[in-house]
């Protein structure tokens, strides 16, 4: 089998699942701006945005609950090239990594990229613990619910996997794209619902 660089242009748009938390901050403005700077990439557009969750955090330190949402993109960055975006758009917003499991103003993981598996050293996808994370999976469930695992196994077994599904509260408030991606709301962070 012909295994694909991480590191090339894709040769057509393919569509990548990310993973987006904060709990510093106006939590969900710095959502709507990691949202629109991802959408405002030339080579990335953001379609579909899931609900926001307000979360429990997991691991590290004591801290405040996240608020945690997933995005589908159709991009011609390479899995690479996309993490380069990702770290930027956190950069942007402030991010700085002073403690590995602590506070964060956003952190955005790339969970799946079609169903490429990916293996070096900065970067594994499937982002190795989603699995594990109901604040990842439960919104990801939402904007990928026909995408499979590399190894042939649906999203939505893999959160049935996870029950009980605990610490984990819906949102009323609705992110979008800036460009109208179909997400499953319309309203713009803060705005009618
Ligand atoms: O990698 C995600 C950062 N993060 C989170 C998060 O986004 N949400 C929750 N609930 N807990 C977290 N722990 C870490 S690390």
């Amino acid at each position: 089998m012909r295994r694909l660089s991480a590191r090339l242009p894709p040769r057509v748009e393919q569509f990548a699942f990310l993973g987006l938390g904060g709990n510093l901050g106006d939590r969900l403005s710095i959502l709507q701006r990691a949202v629109d700077l991802l959408d405002a990439d030339a080579r990335t557009r953001v379609d579909a945005v899931s609900s926001v969750y307000e979360t429990a955090p997991v691991g590290g330190p004591e801290q405040g609950d996240f608020l945690n949402l997933a995005v589908r993109v159709a991009t011609r960055r390479s899995p690479v090239a996309l993490l380069a975006l990702a770290n930027a758009v956190e950069s942007a917003l402030g991010r700085v990594r002073v403690e590995r499991w602590g506070p964060r103003a956003v952190d955005v993981d790339i969970l799946l990229y079609g169903e490429r598996v990916v293996r070096l050293p900065r970067l594994e996808i499937p982002h190795p613990r989603l699995l594990e994370r109901a604040f990842a999976l439960v919104p990801l469930v939402e904007v990928a619910p026909g995408q499979r695992l590399p190894d042939g196994r649906s999203l939505p077994a893999a959160l049935a996997a996870l029950a009980p599904i605990e610490g984990l509260t819906a949102v009323g408030t609705q992110i979008v794209a800036a460009a109208g991606g179909a997400g499953t709301g319309r309203a713009r962070a803060g705005g009618p619902t």
